[in-house]
């Protein structure tokens, strides 16, 4: 006798042997999609000091101080700039964190949080 069973009704394909021994099995998507990742965006403003954004790359993205000099520098002269590609959770805690730090000093910085163009 013949059973037919719609494509969504049949049981998951077979793992290979190490799969099956080690019960590590994660779905198809886990293994295979990379998380969406999403660009921290600094904005230029008048009144935050140069001192302080350059100090926010170091503390709060690590950046090394080569780094956080080039980064604060572009988004002075151009008014927008990357402060570096994160997860959205690690973004959201980076711009938070940073938002607080500079609330905090009284100064008006703002940052943003954009999708990569490879988010997924
Ligand atoms: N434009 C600021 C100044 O001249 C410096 C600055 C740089 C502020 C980057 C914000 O995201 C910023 N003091």
């Amino acid at each position: 006798m013949v059973i037919r069973l719609a494509d969504d009704k049949k049981p998951p394909a077979r793992r290979g042997d190490s799969e099956r021994q080690t019960g590590l099995v994660l779905d198809e998507r886990t293994r295979t999609k990379k998380p969406p990742m999403y660009k921290v965006l600094l904005h230029n403003d008048d009144y935050t000091t140069r001192e302080f954004v350059v100090w926010v790359l170091q503390t709060v993205f690590h950046k090394d101080e080569g780094a956080a000099i080039a980064i604060m520098s572009h988004v002075h002269n151009h008014g927008i700039g990357v402060a570096g590609i994160y997860t959205f959770e690690v973004a959201e805690t980076k711009v938070t964190k940073t938002m607080a730090l500079a609330k905090a000093q009284q100064f008006p910085l703002q940052l943003s949080i954009e999708p990569t163009d490879e988010s997924d």
